[in-house]
């Protein structure tokens, strides 16, 4: 496969190639910790990817064999967040969180190293994570003073059961990528060398089935995790498909043509 650069970033890494887009955090030597300019960026680069009707699949990774993503960046977090070179506080990794959820393409984590604190959440709101067998994941904001009590617990204790979100959250302990794929974290366990090829092969394989049905599956996911939220996503992605059909435009074109609307020939299904 060969990766195209999409645009140029400072923090991040954005390819595409044959309907997959591969989003890379790009700062190996603090192990992919994000300061804002990163999540500004990755916003960036995943709204870039929702209007690429060529884009089916992301994939989500970090650069280098160390760390998929080691949360916030410890060096600039100050008083009430993050502080960029705006000088402004800011979680605006929160608002990832969001956007990777609300995507309506299927997002893959591929974690080698470590996925720690924020980074660890990150993978968690992927749709899918395939991990290196040197993979390790935690949390530690109890450890630093921190925590993610949004997607980080809720949406943690969804995935792998109450008892075992607590113990991850209030002991603060580090679990191999095995222990990981045991509690229902992860979706395949694979040697470092196969990672990317792993991700690749799981992407094609999306991308082989129709789109609609699996835009509407992920919103599906999220319904109820998301309350009203979700519903709003999962009723736009009905409106959208409702937009494609004669009656609608109907309603449209007796307005445009100042008539009343004929729906009569408009079947009321069961
Ligand atoms: C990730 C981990 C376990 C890796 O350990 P190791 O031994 O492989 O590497 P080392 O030596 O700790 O780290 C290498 C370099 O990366 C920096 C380190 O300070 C070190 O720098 P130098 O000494 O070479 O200059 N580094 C690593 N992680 C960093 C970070 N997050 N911020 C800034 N620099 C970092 C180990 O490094 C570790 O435990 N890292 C910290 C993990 C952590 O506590 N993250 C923050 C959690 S809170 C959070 O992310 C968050 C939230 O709770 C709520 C909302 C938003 C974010």
């Amino acid at each position: 496969i060969f990766w195209e650069k999409v645009c140029d970033y400072e923090d991040i890494i954005y390819e595409k190639a044959q309907g997959i887009a591969k989003i890379t955090i790009n700062r190996p030597e603090v192990r992919n910790a994000f300061r804002p300019k990163t999540v500004t960026e990755l916003i960036d680069a995943f709204a870039r990817v929702r209007d690429d009707a060529e884009v089916g699949v992301v994939i989500f990774t970090g650069q280098g064999e160390q760390a998929f993503c080691s949360g916030g960046d410890q060096r600039v977090r100050g008083q009430g967040g993050y502080v960029g070179d705006d000088k402004i506080p800011r979680l605006n990794v929160l608002d990832l969180q969001r956007q990777i959820r609300l995507l309506p393409k299927v997002v893959i984590a591929a974690v080698a190293g470590y996925a720690i604190g924020g980074g660890h959440v990150l993978h968690l709101v992927c749709d899918l994570t395939i991990a290196a067998d040197n993979a390790v994941f935690g949390q530690t904001g109890p450890r630093v003073g921190s925590f993610d009590a949004g997607y980080g617990t809720g949406l943690m204790a969804r995935t792998i059961g109450m008892k075992r979100a607590k113990e991850i959250w209030f002991l603060c302990r580090q679990y191999s990528a095995q222990e990981a794929y045991d509690m229902g974290l992860v979706n395949k366990v694979v040697p470092l060398a196969q990672l990317q090829q792993e991700a690749i092969d799981w992407a094609q394989e999306i991308l082989a089935k129709s789109p609609m049905a699996i835009r509407f599956l992920k919103a599906s996911f999220n319904v109820d995790t998301d309350g009203l939220a979700g519903l709003q996503q999962m009723a736009g992605d009905a409106t959208m498909m409702y937009y494609m059909t004669e009656e609608a435009h109907e309603g449209k074109n007796a307005f445009l043509e100042k008539r009343n609307p004929d729906f009569s020939k408009f079947p009321r299904l069961p």
